[in-house]
This record gives C-alpha cells, structure tokens and sequence, in this order.
C-alpha cells in the first residue's frame, strides 16, 4: 500500500469487486426488512451530466446507509430512453434512433460504473427494449379492458415543428416545450388514460403523502383542481335552433342575484348556433380562437365578448332577462363551456361588465348594513353575508350557497356539482421512438386490441426520418395487418404512447421482472412502495401525477395492492457555474478558460480576456457545464461524490467550483492518513471517545433526514479531532468508526482503509455503528462567574455540579476573594451555567 491513496487504482479494484460480489443485488427472498431507494432514471442523452452525479450520490448515500442498518435494499438503474432527442439525432445526423440511443446508453452506463454507485444492474432495463415496452403494451390492453382507456376526437395542441400533439402541460405560454412553435388547435382521434376517473383519489391521496415536499403537494392539488359548486339551466327567451337551455357551473351559487349576463365560450354549441345566423358573430368566434387557449392566457387577455341578442331568464325570476354574449374568457373544457356573470363579486367579470356597460351589483356585503355600499373600482371577491339577493339576505356565504343547491335542486332547475380541472391524459403522439399502440384499426370492427400472445409489437427498424412528421405512418408494410377479430385487412395504430407512459410504471418492474409478464404482484408488493425516491422538482407534477394514477389503475384492476408508489420523495436542488463570455460574448465553457499572467481569467485559445457572468444552472447553451469524467479521472470518484453532498443542503443549489472539488479530495487523503496511523497504545481519551459516539449519532440522524451536509460537516469535525488527538485505544477504535461513517459516502476509501486495518469482509456489508446515548453528554461543563453582573472568572466543573457547590466553589477562587470585601449579599447559580455574586 502506497502513502498516498491512489483513487485510480483502488476504485476500479473496488468496482470489480462489488460488482464480482454481486454486492448490491437487492434478493426479493431476503428475509431481511426491505426497503427501496430509488433517484428517477436518466434520460440517455449521450453522457452524464453534474445532475446525474449529485442525483444519484445522494439515493446512492441512503442506499448504503440503509445496507448497513441492516435492511435490504433495492437500489435500481435504467434508462427512460424513447423520446423526441433520439429522433432529433436521427434527423440532424442520419443515425438511427435507436443506436444513437443504445450508443449514449453504454456511454453513460459506463461512466455511472466510475462513480462506484451501489446499484443493482442486474435489474438493469431500458423502456426502448421490447423485452420492457411489451409489457407496457401488456397493460395499455389490461386498461383498455378495464374500461381506463377511450378514444376521443379531440382538439388537440398541434405543435407544428415537432408535428406532434402536445399534452396540456406541454404548452408553455401558448407554445410548445420542446420547440417553442406557436401551438395550433387541430381535430384528432386519439387514446386517452382516464386518469379523470381517479381525480379525488389522487387528490386525497396527497393528505397520505406526508414525506412528500409541502410544495410538490401544493402544486398537485392545483393541478387537479377541485371546485365544488353547482350546475344550473338558464332557459332562453326564446330557442335557438332547437338549442333552449344554457347550462353553467358556478362555485358562488350564493351570488345568483347579483348575475348581469351570461356568457357562453367560443367553442360552445350556442355560439355555433348563432354564427350559422349571424355573420359577426361567426367573425368573432374566429377572432377568440387565434389568440391563445390555455387557462392561463385567458387571464391575461383582454376580456372580449359579444352580444347574441339571446336572452336568458333568470331561474329564480321568470321577468328578469339577462343578455348573452360569446366571451373570449370561457374555456370549453372546464365547467360546462358557459357562466353567469357577477361584476359586483368576480374581477373577471368587473372588467367584462366595465367594458359593456352592464350592470354591477352588490349581493355580498360584511353585514348587513353595508347592503347599500356601491361596489368600488374592483370586484369584492371575499366572502360575507348576502345582500339584495331576495330569500338569501342576511346568510353567511357558505348558508347562503346551501341554499341555493337545496332550492335548486329540490325546484329541479339544478344540482350540486364537483368539477376538476385535471382532464383526461392524452398518450397519443405522432412519432417513431416510442411504445407501438398496441392496436388493429378494422373497418368493421373498430379499434381491436392486438392479442396478448402476438406482443410486443415491435417498431420497424428500416425507417427514414428525412421529411417530418411519422415514419410509421409511410412505412410500406408495417401498418398493413389483418384484423385479429374478423381477419379481414386493416391496419395499425402508427402512433405510439407519451413516454410518460413508460416512466409510470418502471419502478414496477425494476421491483419484479419476471419472464413473460409485467411484473409479480407478490414480489412487487414486497418492495413497493419506493422509501425514497429523489429526483428534480421540474417532475413535481407530471411524471409524479401520471405513475401515481398507473398504480391506482393497476390497484383497482387487481394487479398491485399498492394505492402510493412514492413513500418519501426528496427534490434536490441544480448544480451551478459561474458562466463566462469572451471579450466578442460567445458563451465559454470553463475547460477553455485559464489564467493569464497578471491573474485575470483569459479565453486559453486567443488569450483574450473573459468576462465573469452570473451563477446559473449548468447547461449546454450556456457552456457553463463542468464534465463529470474528467474531474473523476483527476480527483477520484469518492471526491467527487464527497463534494456533492458538501457545502449546500441537498434540496438547494450547489455552486460548483475548483476550490470546491479540491477540498474535498484533500479529506479524502486525511481520512486515509488517519487510517494508515498504527495501532495506539492501550491509553483512554474520553474526549475522543466521547466525539466516537457523537459523530455517529449526528452522520445517522442527518443521512436519516437526508441533510447531507450535516453529515459531512459532522465528519470534517470528527476528522479534525482525530488529527489533533495523541494515540490511544479510544482513538484506535474511533478511526474504525470513522471508516464505516464514510462509507456511504466515500465508499472506495472505506473499503481501502478497512481492509488495510484487516477488517472483516467488505465495509459496505459492515454493520453501522451504533452509539451510546449517556456518552453523549460532556461530564465537565465550564461556569461563568460574576461578580455584580461582570464576568470576572470561570471554572470547570462536574456537570450537575449542586447550587450550594457550586456557589461555594466560585467565592473560594482567588479572583473572586480578592474582589469582595466581604460576604456577599446574595448569590445567583444557574446550575452548569453561571454563578451571580452581589457584592
Ligand atoms: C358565478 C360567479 C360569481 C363565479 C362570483 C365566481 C365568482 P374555479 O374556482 O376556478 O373552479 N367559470 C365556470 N366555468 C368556466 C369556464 N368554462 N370558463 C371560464 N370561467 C368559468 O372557478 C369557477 C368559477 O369560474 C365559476 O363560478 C364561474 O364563475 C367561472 F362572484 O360563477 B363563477
Ligand atoms: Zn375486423
């Protein structure tokens, strides 16, 4: 063994023992406590990224710790490989999707191997794979079966550069995530996941839910949406087209005489109506729908309507007419497509009623005084008592809304009503690279589910990717079958599923493979759900809200006894750099940046000098990205891991820097210094002991809290006293503790120093320390002493010294005689803490 620990060298040697071991293969059988720990598996871009590292340091820290405090763990790999990139590739470099893909996978494969992670790559599965996306198609025809799958023509968010359907959430500001093309609205007959039918389920799953972080809940339940109110028909004056009723939703029933219109969306069947018989009507529909649709755009726009003419009569009073417009405002897919309007009470609707001239009303007041209280320059939105508003005067808000739904719904005019805004999961996609829909489209039959025994369908391999759009949908033969049920000619669905659909139940299957189908429900049940599962918060609604409905479908259709798939779930914050720009502000990387003579940065190719940008996230357009490979291959993986958990708490941004990544491979050459030291002598330190079972306490309770840096700040001071401490049995048996408290950590080194000490097996199935609990506490504590409120002296003294012990203690000190003239008026003792004299 040399001086110096050679990371190099005793990494690899490590790897290949684990991995020779089978160290890490979780064992469904064991009879070992189970548990889970999962970071969400990359995406195969081409190589790892800083994230990835951090990501999977810190499941990878738990993973180990867990394996020591005796449990067995499932720590799985793989990859969520289909996917728009991989099609992006094909286009820009003529390569095939999928050896691009299956190439960056073994590129990062290999580059995860170097980080020493202990995982079970035994398990390891790639959704690309038909031996994984089979089974997916498996349970896509187990949905459709079950009722959870339907066909719906829809409008569609058309992204028109990827030439692809985009889900809701994949339109950002009116334009597609992925390309940033303005968003087109286009008819399509696609598949849909009912995740609607489990609305209130996933939403009052989020009260079980309490290792989740607040926030990712929050955003949760926004997303579903819930709103409790009522349905209610305005009659028309008079009928249109056969159309003679307005249907409307409300939450604020109680403001049902404060309505001064009624206002139906574009898109609505009343508004066709009524441009079939008038021309500007027809005009302003079209106007409404070249401005964006997303809630979030209504809000913003200006609020535009127009005026049908229609009149709709009010349920509660056959001579009160209320105008009905088109508005821009209303939204088709939520509620019932149509409102009534309270400018008095709604900002919304102030503003519409502003703009045409239409009444504003007060219905809701504080009490009942202020009934005649003008509404101000702005709706009242709170709540109150009704006011004006006939039979409901003088009712709270919440009274005055039950009344109106018993009113209405023992009239017969309406009915109490829960909507959401969550809708309906849209998995079709128009693209290659990604699951086939295992579907037969028959003229006669419909739509009919490919037999079980002829999955997986499998994508062809011969595809071209030089025009947009679908290669499956021009492929000679592929689509052309024969109808499984009447065996006459049909064909294929060519489009494939969302890949979200793939990362919704791959930790399923990392938990239960077996041949043949998806996964076992005993074996899956034994490991689910995932203890920990850490990944970015940019997943907090989507990926988390899609696997959290997957396992309540396969739930109720009996496969898996399992309501959350996420026990715990951790969102780790982004690696940083400072970015720099040359003096012409090309972005540049800092592998390109050096130093020149008089200390500035410079730009090493033209030695002209850098400008210094702000911290941000490391990204590719920004340059500013550090590459993993070549920091393990100089400072060693243990470094780099230790580095990781360093300086930040996990759930926030960690700056990264030289200075940074340096100093922690200087740890990891003390901590092999301390290991190397020999034996002590058979002497006590009852300060080092002591600091023994304090490390560990604060290391186990910070790694259980997932405050790393907390734990590494505990060992940087347990290090710290070792180094400062004479040789002695305590000391010997501190620097074995040390071992095992890194080892989660910086593993390769604790495996190096543990053998080096002639220990048992491997350090990674050693047994975590334990402590105990009265050595914690320090048995001397220091006094302060005063004299009239002035710190004068202090003295050491056994902890829990007696008042009266420790009064008689302090008037006997030297300086404190020599300072009184005689006794003391009085003594205060605030026991191992201060001793008062009055003189
Ligand atoms: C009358 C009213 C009076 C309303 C009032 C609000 C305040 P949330 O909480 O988001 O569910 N609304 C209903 N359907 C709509 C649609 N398709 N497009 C746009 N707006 C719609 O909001 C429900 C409220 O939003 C409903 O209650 C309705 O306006 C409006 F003082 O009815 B309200
Ligand atoms: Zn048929």
């Amino acid at each position: 063994m040399t001086d110096r620990f050679d990371p190099a060298a005793a990494e690899k040697r490590w790897q290949e023992t684990w991995a020779e071991r089978g160290t890490f293969e979780a064992d469904s059988a064991s009879p070992k406590p189970k548990t889970y720990v999962l970071e969400m598996f990359p995406y195969p871009s081409g190589r790892i990224h800083m994230g990835h590292v951090r990501n999977y340091t810190m499941g990878d820290v738990l993973a180990r710790y867990k394996r020591m405090k005796g449990f067995e763990v499932l720590h799985p790999m793989g990859w969520d490989a289909f996917g728009m990139p991989a099609e992006n590739a094909a286009m820009e470099r003529k390569v095939h999707p999928g050896g691009w893909t299956w190439d960056n996978i073994k590129t990062m494969r290999a580059q995860l191997k170097t980080l020493g992670f202990a995982l079970d790559w035994s398990r390891e599965l790639a959704t690309c794979d038909p031996a994984y996306y089979g089974h997916e198609q498996a349970l896509f025809l187990d949905m459709l079966e079950a009722g959870l799958v339907t066909r719906k023509e829809s409008e569609v968010n058309w992204d028109p550069v990827d030439m692809t359907v985009l889900a809701n959430e994949q339109v950002i500001d009116g334009k597609g995530w992925r390309s940033g093309a303005d968003v087109e609205r286009k008819k399509l007959s696609q598949w849909f996941l009912k995740i609607t039918d489990f609305a209130d389920d996933l939403l009052e799953g989020l009260g079980s839910l309490d290792k989740w972080p607040d926030k990712v809940r929050l955003m949760q339940e926004n997303w579903i949406g819930k709103s409790v109110g009522m349905q209610f028909r305005f009659q028309l004056a008079e009928p249109l087209d056969g159309q003679s009723d307005v249907e409307v939703f409300t939450t604020r029933p109680d403001t049902i005489f404060g309505a001064s219109f009624v206002a139906v969306s574009a898109d609505h069947p009343l508004a066709l109506a009524v441009a079939r018989h008038d021309g500007a009507a027809g005009a302003f529909i079209k106007e409404c729908k070249a401005g964006g649709t997303t809630a979030a755009e209504l809000e913003t726009q200006e609020k535009k309507g127009y005026d049908t003419g229609l009149k709709a009569v009010h349920p509660l009073d056959p001579d009160w007419h209320l105008p009905v417009y088109i508005a821009n405002f209303v939204l088709m897919d939520y509620g019932t497509g149509a409102v009534f309007g309270v400018p008095g009470h709604d900002q919304r609707d102030y503003e519409f009623a502003s703009k045409y001239h239409l009444p504003i009303n007060r219905v809701v007041a504080a009490s009942i005084e202020q009934a005649g209280d003008p509404v101000g320059d702005e709706a009242d939105a709170t709540g109150g008592v009704a006011v004006n508003s006939r039979f409901l005067d003088g009712l709270e808000t919440e009274a005055a809304k039950a009344e109106i739904v018993r009113r209405a719904e023992s009239e017969g005019w309406g009915t109490g009503k829960t909507v959401y805004r969550l809708r309906d999961w849209g998995v079709s996609r128009q693209r290659y690279w990604g699951t086939p829909i295992p579907i037969i489209h028959c003229e006669k039959c419909g739509p009919v589910g490919v037999p079980k025994d002829q999955l997986p369908v499998t994508l062809p391999e011969d595809v071209s990717f030089d025009i947009p759009g679908n290669p499956l949908d021009r492929h000679p033969t592929w689509g052309h079958v024969d109808c499984p049920k009447c065996g006459g000619e049909a064909r294929r669905e060519t489009d494939t599923l969302d890949t979200f659909v793939d990362s919704s139940w791959y930790f399923i299957r990392f938990a239960s493979q077996p041949d043949g189908q998806p996964f076992d429900k005993a074996e899956a049940e034994a490991w689910l759900p995932v203890g920990q599962y850490i990944g970015g918060v940019e997943h907090a609604i989507l990926h988390l809200l899609y696997a959290r409905f997957w396992t309540r479908a396969l739930q109720r259709m009996g496969k898996l006894d399992i309501a959350e798939p996420f026990e715990g779930l951790f969102t780790q914050g982004m690696v940083t750099h400072e970015t720099y720009r040359s003096l012409d502000g090309r972005w540049l990387n800092p592998a390109e940046i050096g130093v020149g003579e008089d200390g500035d940065l410079i730009e090493l190719a033209t030695r002209t000098a850098v400008t210094r940008g702000r911290v941000e996230k490391m990204s590719k357009s920004k340059k500013n990205t550090v590459d993993p490979e070549p920091i393990v291959a100089e400072h060693g993986a243990d470094a780099v891991r230790w580095f990781m958990l360093s300086d930040s708490p996990p759930e926030r941004d960690l700056e990264w820097s030289t200075g940074g990544i340096e100093g922690a491979s200087r740890f990891v050459h003390r901590a092999w210094k301390l290991a190397r030291q020999p034996a002590g002598n058979d002497g006590e330190d009852k300060a080092i002991a002591r600091k023994r079972h304090q490390t560990v306490k604060a290391v186990g309770e910070a790694v259980e809290a997932l405050q790393f840096n907390k734990a590494i700040a505990a060992l940087y001071e347990f290090v710290a006293a070792l180094e400062k401490s004479a040789s002695s049995s305590d000391r010997d048996e501190a620097i074995g503790t040390l071992i095992r408290l890194i080892a989660p950590m910086a593993p390769h080194l604790a495996e190096e120093a543990h053998a080096l000490r002639g220990g048992d097996g491997l350090v990674a199935d050693a047994e975590w320390p334990s402590y105990d609990p009265a050595m914690l506490v320090e048995d001397e504590v220091t006094m302060v002493v005063q004299v009239n409120g002035k710190l004068r002296d202090k003295m050491v003294v056994p902890r829990g010294t007696s008042r009266e012990d420790a009064e008689k203690m302090a008037l006997s000190r030297e300086k404190i005689s020599e300072l009184l003239d005689g006794p003391p008026r009085k003594v205060i003792v605030v026991p191992d803490r201060l001793v008062n004299i009055v003189a």
